[in-house]
């Protein structure tokens, strides 16, 4: 009755932002992602019939801000009738600020909770399972270069490319460590009922799917920069029209932003993307790589920095209901 899975976030390059139905959590949009391998989130799970209800910690510490998440997650994947669950989680980077921690921590749940309570699934129920639990998570159950497709009533997952058949290497830059504002969830939602840009974005991203598609299978790092900053600045452009207007850069977001446009001119091969949060990504080549950390480093309130290669999908780490006694 307890496992433990591992999974690792990714970074969309072409954007999920917006929802077409809000009670099944389906995206309005396919996206496209890259799977890191460095960053992680564990999840244990333990249904244990002496609890009277579930318990979550984050780190070590006692959090109930995402237990009724958590909570509905575990409902789905084992059942309404399941035990009440011990979970805890273990990242390896600030969570809520932009680095897609919520896709990281529901694949590792959804995994974990599936395995715990004893149920066979593939990939693909999983990554629907998770994808239920946020929209991104789905995505993280694949390795590499992820394309999530809408279908009828669901998503569906597939693997565009191997981590290792294009090894492209991801700098984040930390420009702070504060939770974000809005969740992306609440954010999304104010950007279709308010955005005068929304619509569009909708009807042009298969567009966008579609070069960054043909970008990854020929592996033309230009290409692909240029469709995945545009999508960017557009989901970008969309939330800054929306009323409230959602702004979630810094002032170091636009020097990073500056720096990496340097670096484009001196012929370096990096781009950016950021999320619903000030934190900035920038994919690059491995021989580019020492010079994006150094510039991106001299940066004007850069904080941290931290590199990833791309790796796998989620996985279990243990399963001890299945240990032989
Ligand atoms: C993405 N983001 O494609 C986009 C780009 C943020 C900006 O997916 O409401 O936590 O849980 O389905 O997956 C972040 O939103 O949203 C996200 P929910 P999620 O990575």
């Amino acid at each position: 009755m307890q496992a433990t899975a591992r999974a690792q976030p990714n970074i969309a390059l072409i954007k999920y932002w917006g929802k077409r139905d809000v009670a099944r959590n389906l995206p309005a949009v396919g996206s496209l992602s890259i799977t890191l391998a460095d960053l992680y989130t564990e999840m244990d799970v333990r249904f244990d019939a002496a609890l009277a209800s579930d318990k979550l910690t984050v780190n070590g510490t006692d959090n109930i801000t995402m237990l009724p998440r958590i909570s509905r997650t575990l409902d789905s994947v084992a059942g309404a009738n399941r035990l009440c669950a011990r979970v805890a989680s273990r990242c390896n980077f600030p969570v809520a600020a932009g680095l897609a921690s919520s896709a990281s921590a529901f694949a590792a749940l959804t995994v974990a909770a599936s395995s715990a309570s004893g149920k066979e699934r593939s990939i693909a129920e999983l990554a629907s399972l998770a994808g239920r639990a946020s929209g991104s998570a789905a995505r993280s159950l694949y390795g590499g270069f992820a394309e999530l497709s809408n279908e009828a009533n669901d998503v569906s997952v597939t693997t565009l490319a191997a981590a290792e058949d294009w090894p492209l290497r991801v700098v984040v830059a930390i420009t702070t460590r504060a939770a974000k504002p809005v969740s992306s969830g609440d954010a999304m939602e104010i950007s279709r009922k308010t955005s005068p840009f929304y619509q569009r974005w909708v009807d042009e991203q298969e567009q966008d799917l579609a070069a960054a598609r043909s970008a990854v299978s020929t592996r033309d790092f230009s290409d692909l920069a240029s469709i995945a900053e545009h999508n960017c600045l557009k989901m970008h452009s969309v939330m800054w029209a929306s009323r409230p207007p959602m702004v979630y850069w810094n002032a170091a977001t636009l020097n990073c932003l500056q720096t990496i446009r340097e670096l484009q001119a001196e012929g370096v091969a990096v781009f950016f993307t950021v999320d619903a949060g000030p934190q900035v990504k920038a994919v690059c080549t491995a021989e580019a790589e020492q010079r994006v950390c150094a510039a991106l480093r001299a940066t004007d309130g850069v904080e941290a920095l931290m590199q990833s290669g791309l790796g796998a999908g989620a996985g279990l780490i243990s399963n001890q209901s299945r240990t032989p006694a």
